[in-house]
Parts: C-alpha cells; sequence; structure tokens
C-alpha cells in the first residue's frame, strides 16, 4: 500500500466539544511547511456575523503514520492542559470527511527567532558601534511577512519581558506535567499585541532544519538546546526543558542569534561534559547570564525551576521599572 492509503487507514475520533464544520473554513494562504506538515492562514466563519482569522495545521500527502500520530497526540495535549496566555491556543479541528485539521489561533507576527532577527541594526550601524555585535550578526532575511510589526526601540527590558512571558508558560505547561521536548525560539510564536506564545507539540519540526541534527534514524534532534542528559541517554524532563529555557535565552539576548557559533556540532557534547559553556552576550545583563547558566548546570536538580525563574525576573522587571 502506499503511504496514503496507510494514512487513509487510520480514523481520528471526532470529538463533538472540539470539531469545527469544514465549510466553514477558508484557507487564505500558507504560512509555512515542513517535510510532512503545513500551516495555513484561514478565515474561520464562527457565526453570521463573526469571522476570525486563524492558522490550520494540516499534513502533507507525504506524511506517514507517525506525523499522524503526532499531530493527534499534540491536539489532546492542547485540549487537556486548558488555556494560557502564553501557550498557543487550539480552537477546534476538523475531523470529519477529509484531511485532519488543527485550527489555532493566529499569530501574525511569526517565530520569535525571526521576529528578534527582523529587530538587528542593519550590519553597518552594527559594525561601527560594536564588534562584538557583527560576531552574530546575519544578513537580514526576507521573511516575506507584509503584516510584521516590529516595536520600535527594542529595548534590554523588551527582551527580558519576551523571558518572563516564555517562563510563564513553560511554567504554566510543567504545572500541567508537560514536557515540551523541543523548546527553541523557533517554536515561539509572537501574536498581537507581542505576546508570546509556546507552540509546536509535535508538528512542524522539519521547517528550520538547520537546527537539528541526524542521529541514526531517530529523526532531526535540536542538539543545540539538549541538556546534556538528554544528549547522553535521552532523558528528557521538565529540568531538560530548563536547560532548553537556558539556551532559549541566550537567543533572545541576541536577537536570535545561533547558539554555539563556533562549535561543531559533533564536538558539542564533549565540550559541555568538559564544562564549558556559552558566553555572555554582547549587552546581556549579568542577572540574565547568571538565568542561563544555572539553567546549563550538569546535575538536574540543581537548576532552577520554572517558577523560580519566573520569581527572578519579575523581580529583575520590578527593580528596573
Ligand atoms: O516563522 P513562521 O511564520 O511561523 O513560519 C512557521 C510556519 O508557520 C511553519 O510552522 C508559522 N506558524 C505556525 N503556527 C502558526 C500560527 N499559529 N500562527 C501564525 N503562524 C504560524 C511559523
Amino acid at each position: 500500500p502506499t503511504e496514503n492509503t496507510v494514512l487513509s487507514e487510520y480514523e481520528v475520533n471526532s470529538d463533538p466539544l472540539w470539531e469545527i464544520e469544514r465549510s466553514k473554513l477558508s484557507l487564505v494562504h500558507m504560512l509555512g511547511e515542513g517535510a510532512f506538515g503545513e500551516v495555513w492562514k484561514a478565515t474561520w466563519q464562527k457565526s453570521e456575523n463573526e469571522e476570525v482569522a486563524v492558522a490550520v495545521k494540516k499534513l502533507k500527502m507525504s506524511a506517514h503514520e507517525k506525523e499522524l500520530i503526532d499531530l493527534v497526540s499534540e491536539m489532546e495535549t492542547f485540549k487537556v492542559i486548558g488555556e494560557h496566555e502564553n501557550v498557543l491556543r487550539l480552537l477546534g479541528c476538523c475531523t470529519g470527511a477529509g484531511p485532519l485539521y488543527a485550527v489555532v489561533e493566529l499569530c501574525k507576527h511569526g517565530n520569535l527567532r525571526d521576529f528578534l532577527r527582523a529587530h538587528r541594526p542593519k550590519e553597518e550601524k552594527a559594525k561601527k558601534s560594536s564588534q562584538e555585535l557583527t560576531d552574530y550578526l546575519e544578513p537580514r532575511k526576507n521573511t516575506g511577512k507584509e503584516d510584521i510589526e516590529l516595536i520600535p526601540n527594542l529595548t534590554q527590558r523588551h527582551l527580558v519581558q519576551f523571558a518572563w512571558q516564555v517562563a510563564q508558560g513553560m511554567n504554566f505547561l510543567a504545572n500541567k506535567k508537560i514536557i515540551h521536548r523541543d523548546l527553541a525560539a523557533r517554536n515561539i510564536l509572537v501574536s498581537d499585541g507581542h505576546i508570546l506564545k509556546i507552540s509546536d507539540f509535535g508538528l512542524s519540526r522539519d521547517v528550520h532544519c538547520n537546527d537539528y541534527y541526524r542521529k541514526r534514524g531517530n529523526g532531526r534532534l535540536p542538539i543545540k538546546w539538549m541538556a546534556l542528559e538528554a544528549l547522553d541517554s535521552h532523558v528528557y524532563t521538565i529540568e531538560s526543558d530548563v536547560w532548553s529555557y537556558g539556551v532559549l535565552l541566550w537567543e533572545i539576548m541576541t536577537l536570535g542569534g545561533t547558539p554555539y557559533p563556533t562549535i561543531a556540532m559533533p564536538e558539542l557534547y564533549n565540550n559541555l561534559k568538559a564544562g564549558y559553556r556559552m558566553e555572555p552576550p554582547h549587552l546581556c545583563p549579568n542577572e540574565v547570564y547568571h538565568i542561563m547558566c544555572s539553567c546549563w548546570r550538569e546535575k538536574l536538580e540543581e537548576r532552577p525551576s520554572f517558577g523560580t525563574i519566573v520569581d527572578y525576573l519579575d523581580w529583575m522587571l520590578t527593580m528596573t521599572n
């Protein structure tokens, strides 16, 4: 049988509480795609006089059983965890007659990494003002987003607020015993009012291929975001999410830098094991660098919890108000 016959043999249980009538959705244009999935901007005719812009996640023809299971389990996770401002919200799904759709909140500014990169000063300006800044400065990419709204005069305080929002969302997930496993700036979405939403519990993993490292048939792994114990024994815990959060903090403070710019991926593990950690980003407040380093402690029990990180960032934001 072809892959698609295999997929069509799966019947996804419909859930009347979440079912959205397919005819009420119109796909507008594709926002992004991976090897097996696509995300579309769509409009949902919610009632006679209410039309909302949403995002629809769907599988491609090339998807296998594994990707279908990933999407279904991502939806199930969404359903049970409830709502939090900093976690992407599932609005509903289409399971009947046709491809499976997961309908989620639309985050019109795209992913956090590209959003931060769009705020980098132009290369010329940066060269004059700081040599270090150019170390991680890459040419501005055209992300093809017309409605992206930059924050004028983005400050350190904005960056700390971003870090605080992600920590809030992760603290919520941790309390629900959800381990993300792929926390990174590319998986945080930027919504209206620059509210950050933790997303990607499974589908669009292949979109940003460069962050992943193929390991003996295991699929792609986000090596540079992985805790030591996840690298050497595939142990994923909330503490390994805390490690990834430390790397995400580094991404925030470097306006979307690529972690470990000077280390080749196969050497990363030995370097980390020997105690090497990334240096503080240019202009990064000591307090924030201190959080990063505590997230990267070898012993998981010595890493802070997301609750502690939220409190610490709260304190920083109050002190500098
Ligand atoms: O950087 P992006 O625009 O943000 O490109 C990726 C792409 O789709 C594949 O994941 C974008 N994307 C994913 N989910 C959403 C969403 N809920 N709202 C807006 N864009 C989204 C993501």
